[in-house]
């Protein structure tokens, strides 16, 4: 049984999960010394200065320097932890950020709402046509601006669907109120705020199917918003990407149907 299967974690699938899993681990050794030792120190205490053994009380207070050291010691470790291990698991998310961009990872703005996820993907012009909250309606529930060429190729799902081994950038936000996008098997989470789109990026390194949820409190149906989200072959997803893309350039170039778009814009 590993560490994280004793914490009941659920098994990791992203590139970079294993160093977070180190860093709990670590992190839980140290808490379970302190628990002991802060145990051990309480049961001394409660021997050393049990009523019967010191009847008068004493006016010194304690003479040995030894919690002074104990107290050291643990600064010690805790900044080694925050400096050793911490800092650079942070430094080396955020230092890859360039070179995610010349990866060619696959992008998906995620868009929370109460109570649920949608995604909306770029298509195969790889880029996010415009959107607009005062677009949003029953037919366009992210308020995509189908005025922009950019948009044409656009489409949305309810599942996250990602190809394996390659870099995905999400960018995370909302429609309504504050939530939190996690996806605990890619050891990954990004706080979803409103009026704001916050990257967040990870490689998934096996074929699942899993699920997302919502880790912060945004409302009664909170715990309604868990999604899927299926990690496939690179083949498999281009060839999905490709038809969805294809499609959704039908339905919502101008040419082809003037009056469904003007419906959607509408
Ligand atoms: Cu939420």
């Amino acid at each position: 049984m590993t560490f994280s299967e004793l914490l009941g974690l659920p098994s990791n699938h992203s590139a970079h999960g294993g160093h977070v899993d180190h860093l709990i681990m670590v992190v839980h050794w140290f808490m379970l010394a302190l628990f002991v030792g802060w145990t051990v120190f309480f049961f001394v205490c409660l021997f050393k200065f049990w009523h019967k053994r010191n009847p008068k009380a004493s006016y010194d207070g304690v003479r040995s320097h030894l919690s002074s050291h104990l107290e050291v010691g643990v600064i010690i470790i805790e900044a080694v932890l925050l400096l050793g291990f911490a800092f650079p698991l942070w430094q080396t998310r955020v230092d890859s950020w360039e070179r995610v961009q010349e990866m060619d990872p696959v992008r998906v703005r995620v868009v929370g709402w109460q109570f649920g996820w949608t995604y909306h993907y770029p298509g195969l012009d790889g880029k996010f046509g415009r959107t607009d909250a005062a677009l949003i309606s029953g037919t366009n529930d992210l308020g995509i601006d189908y005025t922009d060429p950019n948009a044409l190729d656009d489409y949305t799902d309810s599942t996250l669907r990602l190809p394996v081994n390659r870099p995905a950038v999400l960018n995370i936000g909302t429609k309504d109120v504050i939530h939190n996008y996690a996806i605990v098997p890619m050891r990954i989470q990004q706080d979803a705020i409103p009026g704001k789109e916050i990257a967040m990026w990870f490689t998934p390194v096996d074929k699942i199917e899993t699920s997302v949820v919502c880790a912060q409190l945004c409302g009664e149906g909170h715990a309604n918003m868990i999604g899927n989200m299926e990690v496939i072959d690179e083949k498999d997803y281009d060839s999905q990407a490709t038809s969805k893309s294809e499609a959704a350039l039908k339905a919502n170039s101008p040419s082809t149907a003037p009056e469904e778009t003007a419906a959607v814009i509408r």
